[in-house]
């Protein structure tokens, strides 16, 4: 009964959709046309069938127009360092831990013979790591070197509203050439990201995210042998131009990163048998990643930086890491052995379309 309901309410909508006064435009080289005048960049005069040719799209969107641009920037170089997110080294003046950061655009290597053209914190993918205590008193100095303003949010990091890095709301964009200086007082204790919150969805699918942990004031008791950040994002290369990838169709990823690379390229963890091991799983892309586990289940300890509770934790081997969010994971590595850590969308362990690759990678567990 509730499937016959649920299929007349369909065959009702699809009537009157197709009543609608701007439904009448064919589809466009035998793809379906998707302008029903709900998507963002639809218009009432041009065409904008769905193409499988990102960037050609027709807008009469003028700012949505961003999105389907290769990202580009003038005499863009190769990557000095081929590692992202390594802990940035900071000076100390009166107590204050002050860090430099510049986003500029480099040639990054996601894996051998693919490179992305990315924006970047300091030249890496992901940018490089913050890493301080609870308590700490951080200023990070920024310098805007992209052809694009640009700003910083510290997500999940407890700052002053001004501090926020939202463009338009809490400050103005930094513009190509300008300085900001964002200062906060690092709390609490957690796995958190710092990223950029200027047409997010271009800057971040391209590389304006780094990691940001804030270790307690209180050192950890027994602190796990192994503990690795895995930034996980998305990246659309198509004749060798780079797109920023999105859930939009002719815009969707066929290249996965954990850290800015992707299997083969993506590390290889090694621990001792019988060692612990945390993996802080930081989603920035724009799709989700049930993140799955060979050999050992694990336990959720924390959760969008903060601790979850000894009685309330899960044992799990997958899971579901949307963006955004983080999972602090932790596992005893009990047997030895080449392991495999991946995302289970398998579409996602692809290299344009091509396995194993992607969202892969080796824990290598050694007597
Ligand atoms: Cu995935």
């Amino acid at each position: 009964m509730k499937r016959i309901l649920v299929f007349a309410v369909i065959s009702l909508a699809l009537i009157l959709s197709a009543c609608a006064p701007n439904a009448g435009t064919p589809p466009v080289d035998g793809m379906p046309n998707n302008n029903n005048g709900n998507m963002p960049m639809g218009g009432n005069n041009q065409s904008v069938g769905m193409t499988a040719t990102p960037g050609s799209m027709m807008m009469d969107n003028p700012e949505a127009a961003h999105m389907m641009e290769p990202i580009s920037a003038p005499n863009v170089q190769p990557a000095t360092e081929t590692k992202g997110g390594q802990p940035l080294a900071y000076r100390e003046e009166n107590g204050v831990k002050i860090f430099e950061i510049t986003t500029k655009a480099v040639l990054w290597s996601i894996m051998d013979g693919v490179n992305v053209t990315a924006y970047t914190y300091n030249g890496t993918v992901p940018g490089p790591m913050i890493r301080v205590t609870e308590g700490d008193q951080v200023r990070v100095i920024v310098k805007n070197e992209l052809p694009d303003p640009t700003t910083i949010h510290w997500h999940g990091v407890e700052v002053p509203n001004a501090m926020d890095g939202v463009p338009g709301v809490t400050q103005d964009p930094i513009l190509p050439g300008e300085t900001f200086t964002y200062e906060f007082t690092a709390k609490p204790a957690g796995t958190f990201m710092y990223h950029s919150h200027f047409e997010g969805d271009v800057q971040v699918s391209a590389g304006l995210y780094a990691p940001i942990i804030i270790d307690p004031k209180e050192p950890e008791a027994n602190p796990p042998a192994v503990d690795v950040t895995l930034m996980i994002s998305e990246w659309l290369v198509r004749n060798g131009q780079t797109f920023a990838a999105m859930p939009m169709s002719g815009m969707e990823p066929n290249y996965f990163t954990l850290n800015g690379k992707s299997f083969p390229a993506t590390e290889t963890i090694t621990v001792k048998k019988g060692e612990r091991v945390r993996l802080r799983f930081i989603g920035i892309g724009q799709f989700i990643h049930p993140m799955h586990l060979h050999g050992f289940p694990f336990e959720i300890v924390a959760t969008d930086g903060h601790p979850v509770p000894q009685g309330a934790r899960l044992i799990k081997d997958t899971v579901s890491v949307a963006p955004g969010e983080r999972y602090d994971i932790e596992f005893v590595a009990t047997e030895t052995g080449q392991w495999v850590l991946h995302c289970h969308i398998l579409h996602h362990t692809t290299n344009d379309n091509v396995e194993p690759g992607g969202l892969m990678l080796m824990i290598n567990v050694v007597e």
